[in-house]
């Protein structure tokens, strides 16, 4: 996969050299590009940014340096090509498991994380023109700029490449991929020694009974999602649990709902 990101501060993208993505660039799995935006602005201060039209507070990216730099990043790339452009702003969709699935499927990502109140709304447009556009939101909080979310996407995206990750397996479990532990969060984990502190490992992950030790992970998964996430609890469909497995969540006081239509608590309503 190639990566562009074009950014005002190159060195702010320095930890993808480091772990995981660094040992899929160094291995040739991921071909990243950094730019700085300002060698494509012309005057002498180098100027990315003017005061908002229509007034209010702070700085709008001008549109000329991220239109030059586009059609730079383009150009560049392989003959015919163009990339999905993701543009990280707290105004974007969620940038979810399955955002990062249909991501890591594209041979070329070019990223145009902005810094002040955004970029100018045309350079998006324009660019939707040429290329598929994904503007994407990392979570319900505001960053001074989109750099930090943009090493997160590309840590979301790289580990799913195929060769990335050493077991292939390492994400068959992971917290919101699709399939049996969709919409559960992950369980505690433990490793050695078996007493540390005075603390116990659960006895049953000592046992060697692998059918007991998986239903005890999902059941410590349920306690932890209700805790966590009751957000997650609603998705949930009533045909993904056994028998055994509703039981385990009426203990946990969750117990479906036939009028709403999903799990709910008995106890107190579970928050929409
Ligand atoms: Cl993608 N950018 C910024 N600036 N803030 C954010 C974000 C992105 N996602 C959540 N907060």
């Amino acid at each position: 996969m190639r990566i562009d990101v074009v950014t005002i501060f190159p060195e702010y993208l320095e930890p993808l050299n480091v772990s995981l993505v660094g040992k899929a660039r160094a291995r040739g799995q991921l071909d990243v590009h950094l730019h700085d935006l300002r060698q494509w602005t012309t005057d002498i201060h180098r100027t990315v940014d003017d005061t908002p039209y229509g007034g209010g507070p702070g700085m709008v990216m001008k549109p000329e340096p991220w239109g030059a730099a586009l059609d730079s990043v383009l150009a560049a790339g392989p003959e015919g090509e163009v990339p999905t452009l993701v543009v990280p702003t707290p105004s974007g969709r969620p940038f979810t498991q399955e955002l990062a699935q249909d991501l890591a499927s594209r041979s070329w990502l070019a990223f145009a994380p902005a810094r002040y109140e955004g970029i100018d709304r045309r350079v998006i447009e324009e660019a939707a023109t040429r290329m598929p556009v994904v503007e994407a939101s990392i979570g319900d909080y505001v960053l001074a700029g989109g750099e930090v979310a943009v090493l997160v996407m590309v840590e979301a995206i790289a580990r799913l490449l195929p060769g990335v990750l050493g077991n292939a397996e390492s994400h068959r479990d992971d917290s919101f991929a699709p399939g049996a532990m969709a919409d559960l969060l992950e369980g505690p984990v433990y490793t050695k020694p078996a007493e540390w502190r005075g603390r116990e490992v659960p006895e049953i992950l000592l046992s060697g009974h692998h059918g007991k030790i998986a239903q005890w992970r999902r059941e410590q998964a349920f306690a932890r999602t209700l805790a966590h996430r009751p957000d997650l609890v609603a998705r949930w469909p009533r045909d993904a649990f056994t028998k055994k497995e509703r039981e385990a969540l009426s203990v946990l006081g969750l117990a479906w709902d036939d009028s709403a239509g999903r799990f709910r608590s008995a106890v107190e309503p579970v928050e929409e």
